[in-house]
């Protein structure tokens, strides 16, 4: 290079240091807006991947679809206008707190902070305020603690308790699921008879049975006591299940005796086919699941369930053998209702050990965020009365249930 041009570029070089010097803020600026826009572009390529849309939406709800999910649906479920007189209801020991605590979030999480329906705790015993301060912290309704009445927690004056011990003594021999416990047949009188009669409740018409170490598989994105209501459903169940026959030997002759003496409270369109395979000769041990349960408080109180349950009171099955809250929900609800009456909440998720209930419909479960594995649901399953329930009441079952059975 000539020494003269060697010296122009110099000098050129000085011109362009002076300019990038004199406008370093623009061409900072400039920069900046560069990678900015850099940046936003990036993003955009991660953000059509994430929006990957799910082929078996076909951008409708599965609310609107009207197939066997609403099959017995008749109002809308919508808003959270108008909420109705509702609480969630927890029988449980002070002692089981913590085995409760994960219960109450995912409910809380999944459905009531939206809604702040209160809940009602109830225990034979007074609860500690740490109990009261843990779960009051946890939830966004109001919450109330109930004392149960010795009177409804220990033996009637007709029960002959050393018969009842015996009872006990016999299913421990021979390893009946909690024969020899007292409490649990307390417990399970209790959830037959009286919970829905508490002070406590009083004020509500609807409640949802909640207990320990539950799981709460998918979001409730709707107000599920105004879908009771709205539809006039008195009963809602998730598992429906084959009870031990051993714990309940006399309960359908029981049942029948009732039957018999008062055929007034017998609906006319009534569940018989749910629970019995020869027209009431016998019982298939067929029940929904009570640990879970939303229902009508008024049917409970009413006059027909009260002379059912006074009916098995005085027959003693609660202590001489191991009557199951569940079976006699059950039993009452195919007898007393009407059948559209009763619903099957299929589109909710939940697990109490050992069974789960899972969507088997992929819109379902991916558009309520359920966090569990259809592989796993209990719905279709031999032990399980769930095709029984779809059937007897001819609603369609979801695409796919026989690849469940078994
Ligand atoms: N306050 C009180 N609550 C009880 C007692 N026994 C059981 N419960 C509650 O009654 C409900 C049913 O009792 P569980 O022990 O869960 O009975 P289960 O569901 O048949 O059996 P597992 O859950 O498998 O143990 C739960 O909400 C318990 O917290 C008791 O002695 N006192
Ligand atoms: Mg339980």
């Amino acid at each position: 290079m000539l020494p003269k041009e060697k010296s122009k570029y110099k000098k050129n070089g000085n011109d362009l240091a002076f300019l990038f010097f004199r406008h370093s803020r623009v061409i900072g600026a400039v920069m900046v807006v560069l990678f900015t826009l850099f940046m936003v572009f990036e993003k955009k390529d991660d953000f059509t991947s994430a929006s990957y849309v799910l082929p078996s939406f076909e951008g409708k709800s599965y609310m609107d679809r009207g197939d066997y999910i609403y099959s017995s649906r008749v109002g809308s479920t919508s808003g959270k206008t108008s909420r109705v007189k509702a609480a969630m209801v927890v029988l449980v020991r002070d002692k089981d707190l913590y085995s409760l605590v994960d219960a109450i979030k995912q409910v809380e999480d999944r459905f009531n902070k939206n809604f702040n329906y209160d809940w009602v705790f109830l225990s034979e015993a007074l609860f500690s305020d740490d109990f009261k301060e843990v779960t009051t912290a946890l939830v966004s309704g109001k919450t109330k603690y109930g004392l149960i009445p010795e009177s409804q927690w220990s033996y009637p004056e007709w029960i002959d308790q050393k018969r009842a011990a015996a009872v006990r003594e016999e299913m421990r021999k021979a390893e009946i699921i909690f024969g020899d416990m007292e409490s649990y047949r307390h417990m399970c009188r209790y959830e037959s008879g009286f919970f829905y009669r508490h002070p406590e409740l009083e004020e509500y018409d609807y409640y949802w049975r909640i207990e320990p170490d539950i799981k709460l598989h998918c979001d409730i994105n709707y107000d599920i006591f105004r879908f009771m209501k709205d539809n006039g459903k008195k009963y809602g169940f998730t598992i429906s299940i084959h009870e031990y026959v051993s714990t309940i030997m006399t309960l359908w002759n029981t049942t029948k005796e009732f039957m018999a003496e008062h055929p007034e409270h017998i609906h006319e369109n009534n569940m018989l086919d749910f629970i019995s395979d020869d027209g009431g000769e016998s019982y298939n041990n067929c029940h929904f699941w009570s640990n879970f349960e939303i229902g009508d408080l008024n049917f409970w109180r009413g006059e027909a369930y009260s002379a059912y349950f006074d009916h098995l009171d005085k027959a003693g099955g609660f202590f001489y053998e191991r009557w199951g809250d569940a079976p006699v929900h059950s039993i009452a609800a195919a007898l007393l209702l009407d059948r559209n009456e009763i619903h099957h909440f299929n589109d909710l998720g939940y697990f109490h050990n050992p069974f789960h209930q899972c969507p088997i419909d992929d819109v379902v479960r991916f558009e309520n965020r359920c966090g569990c594995d259809p592989a796993l649901d209990f719905t279709w399953k031999d032990f399980s009365c769930g095709v029984q329930f779809y059937t007897v009441n001819e609603l369609k079952k979801p695409d796919g249930w026989v690849g469940h059975v078994g």
